[in-house]
């Protein structure tokens, strides 16, 4: 039997992210490790929380949760916490009992940095919310982005508008600085940016048909995708979601999913553009050096096949 491909999420739990988690274990492709958490959706604290809550909802309490960084990778503490998608508690305004769990004594970037060199090459990584985990294990251990296998980040708004303003998707904006870090580290990156994502929607006919299902993974997203529709209604005048969790989660476990094309990626860090993410194809030589000069390629998404991926989500999601 072939061996499973080990997969580290790191998730600021959310609901997309928690479609995201059951997803990926409800894939027989993969092996789920270990899940660290971040800020974004909510702060560490509560993504440590519902990451631990999800666990315990899917009956995998075997599997660990090592906490993330509270700040930004340059010590900020004003972050963007995106709570007004998700609810207040990240997973629809339900208020959950707490979880009995606990994440384990490592911190999120021992934990990424311990598990890549005991699985060299081995190990995706699957990065669901701003990259400050992963910038910081690229800085502590340069040896960290020969181990890991591959990283592939929710991240970018690759030749569309941003979902933050127009420059900037959440993720990049959550961190530029640690999203620049990442792009440029020479680690086998993929980017699923919201170009792609925004071509991938549940529709509230797949929520109902959600509904009617016995899944008990199903059964739980329904209660927590209210707030979720409710804002993207309001935001987009669609009649769904965007899956962009999922379809992050899916290209790592499937990667035919996708088609990609490979270049440089810089992060805009300052001014009105911020988080803006910026591709050079290689395709003019340039006379003088710039920016984007002599840094290493990455893979961007370019297409998506979106029935395939929401069949996926469907079916796995029923499915349990
Ligand atoms: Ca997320």
């Amino acid at each position: 039997m072939a061996e499973l491909k080990k997969i580290i999420i790191d998730t600021d739990p959310g609901v997309d992210d928690a479609m995201a988690i059951f997803l990926a274990l409800q894939s027989p492709e993969v092996e789920v490790i270990g899940l660290t958490t971040i800020y974004g959706n909510v702060y560490t604290t509560l993504a440590t929380r519902n990451a631990l809550h999800l666990l315990e909802i899917a009956g995998r309490t075997d599997i660990p949760v090592a906490e993330g960084s509270h700040l930004t990778i340059t010590k900020g503490t004003k972050l963007r916490i995106a709570d007004f998608v998700h609810g207040t508690d990240g997973l629809g305004n339900q208020n959950f009992p707490p979880p009995k769990g606990k994440a384990i004594e490592q911190s999120a970037v021992d934990f990424l940095i311990q598990q890549t060199s005991l699985y060299p090459g081995k190990v995706t990584v699957v990065a669901l919310g701003p990259l400050t985990n992963i910038a910081l294990a690229i800085q502590a251990d340069p040896a960290f982005i020969k181990n890991v296998g591959q990283i592939v980040l929710l991240g970018g708004a690759f030749s569309v508008n941003g979902n933050v303003n127009p420059a900037a998707e959440a993720n990049i904006f959550g961190d530029p600085d640690a999203a620049d870090i990442v792009f440029t580290s020479g680690a086998d990156i993929l980017a699923i940016g919201i170009n792609i994502t925004h071509q991938v929607i549940l529709t509230d006919a797949d929520r109902d048909k959600l509904a009617e299902s016995s899944g008990k993974f199903a059964q739980y997203l329904c209660k927590i995708l209210d707030v979720y529709f409710s804002y993207h209604h309001d935001a987009y005048s669609t009649k769904g979601v965007y899956l962009h969790d999922p379809t992050t989660i899916l290209a790592a476990v499937d990667p035919s999913l996708i088609t990609y094309v490979e270049g440089v990626v810089r992060v805009q860090t300052v001014g009105i553009t911020r988080g803006l993410t910026l591709f050079y194809n290689k395709q003019k030589r340039f006379g003088e050096v710039t920016e984007w000069s002599d840094k290493p390629t990455v893979k961007v998404a370019v297409t998506v096949d979106a029935p395939a991926v929401v069949k996926l989500v469907m079916d796995r999601l029923m499915n349990s």
